[in-house]
C-alpha cells in the first residue's frame, strides 16, 4: 500500500495529530542554537585531572622497553600508566564488540599506527600532552601488513601472535545463500557480468571527537562516567564485566553528543584509561581526543574488496548474484554487529530484486590498521551491500545496453510478494518499489535529462545520470536472533504521567543529533493526546532510564519508537478504566478521541487525559483493581526488522579539462513507512546525502606501505561542505511496516546507504564515451582523470 499522509503547514497547533506533523520544530534546538548544549567536554568537576594518551608512531613493532621516569618527574603529572601496569590490574586487554580482544595499552607489540601505548594523568590538558614527550619507548620495528591480500599470503607476518596458536592473519570465513543453486543459474544464464568493486576505508568524522570524564568515588565505590556513547546501557554492562565493578555502582551518562554516526558505539581504550586514571588518583579524570586521534584510532568503516557477479537473460531478467568479499578488519576485530552476523547485514546484497539464487563468500583478515569497522551510517554493512548490487546492476545495464531504470523496474520485487523472503533468508516486511522509482523519475524529469545528455554528449560535454534503488534492513533486532555480546537487542521504555497531566518518557536509546527529544514526544503525544510540548524525553543516563541496547543501525524508531507507542497505549488502557469510573459507564461504552474519553453517542460527556491523570493521583477511591498513579514500563522485542526503501537519481557534470566532478542535481525519494516528523526526516536525508557525496568523491583513509595513516587530519581526509553539494530535492512514499505499532521504519542511515551508488553510477555514466564500466571511489579528479586516460585502476 502506498499512501501519502502529510499534514499541510498550518497544523502547528494541532497537538492531537502530532505524528506526520510537518512543522513541528525540534525541542532541542533552542539550546543548540544558543550555544547551551552540554557536551562531555563541557563537564567540569572540582579537582578534575586530564588524561593524554601516548600512541605508537609505527604500524607494527615489538615494544622493547618503556621508560616513564622523566614523565613521572614532571611537576604537574599525577600518574603515568603503561601496559605492564594495566596487566597487573588485569585490564591490559578488553573484549571487543565482536568477541575478539583489543589491547587497552600495548603490552607486547603495537599493531597499528596510533595504537595506545601509555597514558599520563596531569593537572591540565597541556601538561598531560607535554609529559607524553618525556616517555621513552624503544620499538623493534616489524614488517607491517597493510594490503589485505598480502595479509593472507603464506609467510605473511602474523599480526595477532597474542592469540593462542594463531599462525596467520585470517579472522573468519562467512557465507550466505546457496552456492550450488547459484552456480547452476550462472552456468545456464545468457549473460554474466563481473566486476571488482572496492568500498574504501572511510571514517565517520563527527564534529565532536570521542571522550569521557570518569569519576570514581573511593568511599562508596561508585563510578560515574560522562561519555560519548551511543549505547550507555550496553557500555555500563561491559564496564561491569571488564573492570569487575558492580553494575549498580556504575552510572554512564551520555550528555549531548556532537554526532556519532556509529563511531561512538564501541568502547575505546581511552575510556578505560580515564577510568583507571580516576581509580588510581582518586580524582575525576577527563580524556578528550584531538582530531587526528579520532581519525587515526577510532572506528573506521567499510574497507571491503568485492568481486560482484550478476547473471541475467538477454532481455534483462536478473537471475542471480554472487560475490566474494575480502574484508579488512584492522588489527583487532572491533566490528560492532549482532553476534550471529559477523558480516553485519551484508546478506541483503540481493537488493530490491526478485532473484532465483544468490551466494556470498567472505573472508575477514587482520591488517596493521586501526580496528573498528562498520561505523559510519552503515546499517550494519548495508552500505557495502547496496553499493555492490547497485553498481553491478549498472554494469549489467551497460553490457545489455539497457536503460538502468528500465532494468531495475523489470526486476523489482512486486507488492504482492511481500512479506518477501530473499534468497539469503531475509524477510522484507513490506515494500512497493515502482511508485517510489516513478516518483523520483518524475521529480528529476528523467526523460528530459536523457535528452539533454544526448545533446551535450554530441558537443563533447560529460554529463552523467546515475540511479540507485535500495532496500535497507533496520531495527535490530528480534532478540531470538540478535544480541551484542550476549545482550539481547530489545529496548525498554517508561512513561509517567504526572498529576497535572504533564509527562516524562524515559528511553534506552540515546540521540546524537537525530532529534529524539522531539520525535519521541510526538509518538507518545499521538497515543495519549498530551501535547508534545508537555512531554519531556529523558535519555542518555543509565540511572534514569530503563535498559536497552542504544542507538545505531537506525534502530531507535523501529525498536524504541515501537516501545514508546506501546507504553503510551498501556497508560491509555489504564486511563480508560479510570475514565469509566469517572463517567460512570462501562469501558465498552467509551470512545477515545483527541486526548479524551467520551461516552459513545454523547461527546459532551467526556474526561480529558489531564483530568484522568489528576484523578489517578487524587484523593478518593479508584475502580476495583486499579492502582494509583498513571505510569507504565515495557520492554519491546521487535518481531522483525523494518525494511525502508528509496529511489535516488543523481546528475553530474565532469569538467573534461580538470576531471572535477560536480553534482548538479540529486533527487531522493525515501519510503520509511509512517513518517513521524517530516522535517527531521528531511534533515536526516540531507545529512546522509552529503555523506554520500563525501564517500563517492572525496573521502578515504589511505595508508602508505609502511602503514602510516595518510588521512590523519581534515586537510587530508576531505569531507564535503555546502559548496560541494547541490540543493537536495526530496520526495517520499509511505509503505507502513506491518509489524511496527505505528507502521514506522528507520531512516537515519538510508541516504548514506543509498547515495554513493547513485553518484558513482552518474560519474561512470558520464564517462561512458570513454568505454568505462566501473571506477572506484573516491572519484577524485585524479582518479577520474586516470579513468579517462585508460590508466589501470589502483590494485
Ligand atoms: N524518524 C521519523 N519517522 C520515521 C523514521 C525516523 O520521524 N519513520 C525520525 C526519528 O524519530 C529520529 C530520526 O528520524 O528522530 C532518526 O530515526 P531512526 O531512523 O530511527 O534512526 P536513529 O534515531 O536510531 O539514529 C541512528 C542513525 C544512525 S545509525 C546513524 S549512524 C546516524 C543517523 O542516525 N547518526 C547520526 N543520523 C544521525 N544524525 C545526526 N544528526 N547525528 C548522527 O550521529
Ligand atoms: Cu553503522 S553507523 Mo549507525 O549504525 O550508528
Amino acid at each position: 500500500m502506498t499512501t501519502v499522509d502529510e499534514r499541510p503547514a498550518g497544523f502547528e497547533n494541532n497537538d492531537h495529530k502530532p505524528v506526520g506533523h510537518g512543522r513541528m520544530l525540534r525541542k532541542e534546538d533552542p539550546r543548540f542554537i544558543r550555544g547551551k548544549g552540554r557536551y562531555v567536554d563541557d563537564v567540569q568537576l572540582p579537582g578534575m585531572l586530564h588524561c593524554a594518551i601516548l600512541r605508537s608512531p609505527v604500524a607494527h613493532a615489538r615494544i622493547v622497553s618503556i621508560d616513564t621516569t622523566a614523565a613521572e618527574a614532571h611537576p604537574k603529572v599525577k600518574a603515568v600508566v603503561t601496559g605492564a601496569a594495566l596487566t597487573e590490574l588485569g585490564l591490559a586487554w578488553m573484549p571487543t564488540l565482536s568477541g575478539d580482544v583489543q589491547a587497552v595499552l600495548a603490552t607486547d607489540k603495537v599493531r597499528f599506527q596510533g595504537q595506545e601505548v601509555a597514558f599520563v594523568v596531569a593537572e591540565d590538558r597541556y601538561a598531560a600532552r607535554d609529559a607524553l614527550e618525556l616517555i621513552d619507548v624503544e620499538y623493534d620495528v616489524l614488517d607491517p601488513v597493510i594490503d589485505v591480500r598480502r595479509a593472507l599470503e603464506p609467510g605473511a607476518p602474523v599480526i595477532r601472535d597474542d592469540l593462542d596458536g594463531k599462525t596467520d592473519n585470517h579472522i573468519f570465513d562467512w557465507e550466505t545463500g546457496d552456492e550450488a543453486a547459484t552456480e547452476a543459474v550462472f552456468a545456464s544464464a545468457d549473460v554474466v557480468v563481473s566486476e571488482d568493486i572496492v568500498y574504501p576505508r572511510v571514517h565517520p568524522a563527527p564534529m565532536e571527537t570521542c571522550g569521557c570524564v570518569a569519576d570514581y568515588d573511593r568511599i562508596d565505590g561508585r563510578l560515574t562516567l560522562w561519555s560519548t556513547s551511543q549505547a550507555p546501557h550496553a557500555h555500563r554492562t561491559l564496564y561491569a564485566i571488564v573492570a569487575g565493578l558492580p553494575e549498580h555502582k556504575i552510572r554512564v551518562i551520555s550528555p549531548d553528543i556532537g554526532g556519532g554516526f556509529g563511531g561512538k558505539v564501541p568502547i575505546y581504550p581511552g575510556y578505560v584509561c580515564a577510568i583507571v586514571g580516576s581509580i588510581v588518583t582518586g580524582k575525576p579524570v577527563k580524556w578528550m581526543e584531538d582530531r587526528s586521534e579520532n581519525l587515526t584510532s577510532t572506528g573506521f568503516a567499510r574497507d571491503y574488496i568485492m568481486r560482484g557477479e550478476i547473471a541475467a537473460t538477454r532481455d534483462g531478467k536478473i537471475l542471480a548474484v554472487r560475490t566474494n568479499v575480502l574484508a579488512d578488519h584492522g588489527a583487532f576485530n572491533g566490528v560492532a554487529a549482532p553476534v550471529k552476523y559477523p558480516a553485519g547485514f551484508f546478506g541483503v546484497f540481493t537488493g530490491s530484486y526478485d532473484l532465483q539464487a544468490a551466494h556470498c563468500k567472505m573472508t575477514a583478515v587482520y591488517t596493521n590498521k586501526a580496528p573498528g569497522g562498520v561505523a559510519y551510517a552503515c546499517s550494519f554493512r548495508i552500505t557495502e551491500a547496496v553499493y555492490l548490487i547497485e553498481r553491478i546492476v549498472d554494469c549489467l545495464a551497460y553490457e545489455l545496453q539497457m536503460d538502468p531504470v528500465e532494468l531495475r523496474i523489470k526486476n523489482f520485487i512486486q507488492p504482492d510478494q511481500f512479506p518477501y523472503r530473499t534468497k539469503t533468508g531475509w524477510l522484507y516486511d513490506s515494500g512497493d518499489y515502482e511508485p517510489t522509482m516513478r516518483k523520483a523519475l518524475e521529480i528529476a524529469g528523467y526523460d528530459e535529462l536523457r535528452r539533454e545528455q544526448a545533446e551535450r554528449r554530441a558537443c563533447g560535454e560529460l554529463m552523467g545520470i546515475g540511479v540507485s534503488f535500495f532496500t535497507e534492513a533496520v531495527g535490530a533486532g528480534p532478540r531470538k536472533d540478535m544480541d551484542i555480546l550476549g545482550l539481547g537487542m530489545a529496548d525498554g521504555c517508561e512513561l509517567r504521567v504526572h498529576p497535572t497531566g504533564k509527562a516524562v518518557v524515559r528511553l534506552s536509546v540515546q540521540t546524537q543529533g537525530q532529534g529524539h527529544e522531539t520525535t519521541f514526544a510526538q509518538i507518545v503525544a499521538e497515543e495519549i493526546g498530551i501535547p508534545p510540548a508537555d512531554i519531556d524525553v529523558v535519555h542518555g543516563d543509565t540511572d534514569q532510564t530503563p535498559f536497552g541496547l542504544g542507538t545505531y543501525g537506525s534502530r531507535s524508531t523501529p525498536v524504541s519508537g515501537a516501545a514508546a507507542a506501546l507504553v503510551a497505549r498501556k497508560v491509555r488502557d489504564k486511563a480508560r478504566l479510570i475514565a469509566s469510573a469517572m463517567l460512570e459507564v462501562s469501558v465498552a461504552d467509551l470512545e477515545w478521541q483527541k486526548g479524551a474519553f467520551h461516552v459513545k453517542g454523547d461527546p459532551a460527556k467526556s474526561v480529558t487525559i489531564q483530568e484522568i491523570a489528576m484523578r489517578a493521583h487524587g484523593a478518593g477511591d479508584l475502580p476495583e483493581g486499579v492502582e494509583g498513579g498513571l505510569e507504565a514500563q515495557i520492554c519491546y522485542n521487535p518481531e522483525n526488522l523494518t525494511y525502508p526503501h528509496g529511489a535516488y537519481i543523481c546528475v553530474v557534470d565532469i569538467d573534461p579539462g580538470t576531471a572535477q566532478v560536480k553534482v548538479r542535481r540529486f533527487v531522493a525519494v525515501d519510503d520509511c513507512g509512517t513518517r513521524i516528523n517530516p522535517m527531521i526526516i528531511e534533515g536526516q536525508v540531507h545529512r546522509g546525502l552529503t555523506d554520500g557525496v563525501g564517500m563517492a568523491l572525496m573521502e578515504m583513509i589511505a595508508f602508505d606501505e609502511d602503514g602510516n595513516c595518510l588521512g590523519g587530519s581534515l586537510m587530508d581526509y576531505l569531507i564535503p561542505t555546502a559548496l560541494e553539494v547541490p540543493d537536495w530535492e526530496t520526495g517520499f512514499t509511505v509503505t507502513p511496516s506491518p509489524h511496527h505499532p505505528i507502521g514506522a521504519k528507520g531512516v537515519g542511515e538510508s541516504a548514506t546507504v543509498g547515495s554513493p551508488p547513485a553518484i558513482v553510477n552518474a560519474v561512470v555514466d558520464a564517462l561512458k564515451p570513454f568505454g568505462i564500466r566501473h571506477a572506484d571511489m573516491p572519484l577524485t579528479p585524479s582518479r577520474v582523470w586516470d579513468a579517462m586516460r585508460g590508466v589501470p585502476r589502483p590494485p
